[in-house]
C-alpha cells in the first residue's frame, strides 16, 4: 500500500500552482527574519483575513468565508508596538494594519477640493473631521515604515496561502524560539483538487449542483513537528456554538501539540476570547466602558500572549 502523501506533497500535487512568486518571497521573508534576529529582536508572522476556494480552473465561481482580516491587522499593531518584527499574510483586499480604521470610508467623501489662484487648478485636502485619530495613526504609520518591522505579504488563493505559509514557516525555522506563529487567519478545511476541478464555468443548465470536497491538509501538524518545531506557535479556533468552544480548542491542542489555542465565538469575538493552554483557560473580555474608550481586544490578547512568548524562550512556560 502507498503512503499517504505528506501535507507538503498533497499541497505541490493537488493544488493549482501559486500565483505568488513564492521563491522571491521567500527570500524577502529569510532576508527579514535574519537581518531582525541578528538586531536581537523576535519575528512574528501573523496569517490574516479568510481564503477563497475555486469550483473551476478559469475561476468564475470560488466558496467563500466571513473573515474581513481585523484580527490579524490589529494584532500585527500591537506586536509593533510590543517591539516584534512581523510579517504580515494577508488575504489581497482584507483589513490591513492602521488603514483598516478607516477601511468603511468612501475616500470620495473624505476628501474636498479647493480652488487655486491658477485658473482650472486645484488643490485637494482631506476633511480631518471625518478621520478620527489621523494625526496619531500617520505617527504610528510611517514610525512603523521607517522602522522596517512590517513585511506585508498578500495571498488571494487557498494554493497560495498554503504554499506560502510553508515557505513561511521554513524562513523562520533557524530563529527557534524566537519566532512566534499567530494563525489568526480562517483557512477553509474543504478543496477540489486541481485534477477534478472543471476548466470552464459549471453550466447551470447540466442542473442542481452536486461537488465533493477533500479534506485541506493540516497544517499545524508538520509546522510543529518539522517546519519550525522550536517556534512558539499559536492558533484561533472558532465556533458559533459555545457550549463546544473549549473542548474543540483543547482537542486542537491535544492533536497538534503546540503551545496556544485563542477560542473565540464569531458573534462576541470582538469582546471575548479564552487563552487555551494545556495547564489554563484564560478568559480576557472587554468591558462595555473599556469599548466606550476605544480598548481592543487584540491589545489584551496580544499582551497575554508576549508574555507566554517570554517564558517559553526562557523555559518557564509549559511547552
Ligand atoms: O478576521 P476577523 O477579525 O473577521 O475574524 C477573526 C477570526 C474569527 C477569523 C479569528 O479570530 C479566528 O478564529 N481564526 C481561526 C478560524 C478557524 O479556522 O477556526
Amino acid at each position: 500500500m502507498m503512503a499517504a502523501p505528506s501535507p507538503a506533497e498533497q499541497i505541490r500535487q493537488d493544488f493549482a500552482p501559486p500565483q505568488a512568486d513564492v521563491e522571491e518571497i521567500t527570500r524577502a521573508m529569510e532576508a527579514f527574519a535574519r537581518g531582525h534576529n541578528s538586531e536581537g529582536r523576535r519575528v512574528v508572522l501573523i496569517t490574516s483575513g479568510g481564503t477563497k476556494v475555486p469550483l473551476e480552473s478559469r475561476t468564475v465561481r470560488f466558496l467563500d468565508n466571513f473573515s474581513s482580516g481585523h484580527r490579524g491587522a490589529t494584532s500585527a499593531e500591537y506586536f509593533l508596538q510590543a517591539g516584534y518584527a512581523v510579517i504580515f499574510l494577508h488575504r489581497h483586499r482584507s483589513m490591513y494594519p492602521y488603514s483598516r480604521r478607516y477601511s468603511a470610508l468612501n475616500w470620495l467623501d473624505v476628501l474636498r477640493l479647493l480652488p487655486c489662484s491658477a485658473p482650472r487648478e486645484h488643490r485637494v485636502e482631506a476633511v480631518q473631521s471625518q478621520l478620527p485619530g489621523i494625526v496619531r495613526v500617520l505617527q504610528d504609520y510611517h514610525g512603523m515604515k521607517e522602522s522596517g518591522r512590517l513585511l506585508p505579504i498578500e495571498f488571494n488563493t487557498l494554493s497560495d496561502y498554503l504554499h506560502l505559509l510553508l515557505a513561511a514557516a521554513r524562513a523562520l525555522s533557524p530563529l527557534g524560539s524566537n519566532a512566534l506563529f499567530y494563525l489568526a487567519a480562517a483557512v477553509s478545511d474543504f478543496y477540489i483538487p486541481a485534477s477534478e476541478m472543471p476548466e470552464h464555468k459549471i453550466q447551470s443548465s447540466s442542473g442542481p449542483l452536486q461537488i465533493t470536497m477533500k479534506m485541506v491538509p493540516k497544517m499545524l501538524s508538520p509546522l510543529v513537528k518539522e517546519w519550525a518545531p522550536k517556534a512558539f506557535v499559536i492558533s484561533f479556533k472558532l465556533e458559533t456554538n459555545p457550549e463546544i468552544l473549549i473542548e474543540r480548542a483543547r482537542k486542537a491542542l491535544d492533536t497538534y501539540r503546540h503551545q496556544v489555542v485563542v477560542a473565540n465565538v464569531l458573534d462576541t469575538r470582538r469582546s471575548y476570547v479564552v487563552v487555551v493552554t494545556s495547564t489554563e483557560e484564560e478568559k480576557l473580555s472587554i468591558s462595555d466602558e473599556e469599548e466606550s474608550v476605544g480598548v481592543e481586544i487584540e491589545d489584551k490578547i496580544v499582551k497575554d500572549l508576549t508574555l507566554r512568548h517570554t517564558r517559553f524562550i526562557e523555559g518557564t512556560e509549559l511547552n
